[in-house]
């Protein structure tokens, strides 16, 4: 057991995909309970509050194949420099979302610390498009490609200029929703993918375990968890825009979890893409909780 002081940040954003509500996974979340889970487990529990994102209802910007890319431009900025304040206090950073482009904001605040940060990406999406692969247009498709340095120059340079990590130091797991420039992508960068194949024929405990001996050969410095809750399958968290079956168990998910705490390697996390808009009451949150409790240390003995 770690005893961490955890700040937590909201990041009321939807505006990164097309289905309004997600903006409200950050009260979801505290309303099923995640800084009382935190603080019963000894953590020191700092809750800062919300990003303020401006018109979050009004769509001022377009631009073609990037969907409200200016105001997800001034979110990510804004949500950098309050991760990067963070770690520089010698926090944990926590961040709940708002879609899955808010990790372009995360990555890039991250980056002022980390030279070579490990980064697990817990998604039934590889979110590597570009606008030029993109089927939708939406950036919450994105931050990966966008952290790794590819994509439009707004999103590349959030924060600071370039790229923010190295594509060797990503995992993949829980893919199962590619797009063919993103099959591409993975391949000509290197990225490491733990699909479901891999997961249903060794199992979760090996996949992570798999996991951990590859961030210790990359000898990184941190590991950032993006846990985006359409991971899993969406018979555990229906409330998530773009659900896929065929995902993650919630046990399975349990199981990553308490493997990640075991090992004390995450030193930053964020829970992405609660939507209790189109969730079954608050199931979403709840799983996203539970998993965060395994997360930072909660045990049954
Ligand atoms: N790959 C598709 C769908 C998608 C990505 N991330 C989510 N859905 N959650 C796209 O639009 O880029
Ligand atoms: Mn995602
Ligand atoms: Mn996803």
């Amino acid at each position: 057991m770690r005893n961490l002081d955890i700040s937590m940040i909201g990041v009321p954003i939807d505006l990164g995909q097309s289905r309004r509500g997600v903006d409200m996974g950050p009260s979801a979340m505290r309303y099923a309970g995640a800084v009382e889970r935190l603080r019963a487990l000894g953590h020191q529990v700092m809750d800062q509050g919300n990003i303020v994102i401006s018109a979050v209802h009004e769509k001022t910007s377009s631009e073609a194949g990037l969907k409200n890319l200016e105001e997800v431009t001034a979110a990510t900025v804004k949500l950098a420099e309050a991760v990067s304040n963070i770690v520089a206090d010698n926090h944990f950073p926590l961040v709940l979302g708002g879609d899955h482009s808010i990790a372009i904001g995360t990555l890039a605040g991250l980056a002022d610390h980390y030279k070579n940060l490990g980064v697990i990406w817990y998604d039934a999406h590889a979110d590597m498009n570009t606008r030029e692969t993109s089927p939708s247009g939406n950036i919450h498709g994105m931050p990966l490609a966008v952290s790794m340095g590819l994509g439009h120059e707004r999103l590349v340079n959030v924060h600071r200029d370039g790229v923010k990590i190295d594509p060797r130091n990503v995992v993949i797991i829980g893919a199962r929703a590619l797009d063919p420039g993103e099959r591409k992508l993975i391949k000509e960068q290197g990225v490491k993918v733990f699909t479901m194949h891999e997961i249903d024929r060794y199992g979760m405990s090996a996949v992570i375990q798999q996991t951990l001996e590859y961030f210790s050969t990359r000898q990184v410095d941190g590991v950032h968890l993006s846990l985006d809750l359409d991971g899993l399958d969406p018979l555990y968290t229906p409330g998530v825009g773009t659900p896929v079956p065929g995902g993650i168990t919630y046990r399975e998910s349990h199981l990553a979890m308490e493997l990640l705490e075991d090992a004390k390697v995450i030193t930053s996390a964020e829970f992405v893409e609660v939507n209790p808009v189109l969730d079954e009451y608050n199931k979403t949150a709840d799983v996203a909780v539970a998993l965060m409790g395994s997360l930072f240390g909660e045990k049954l003995l």
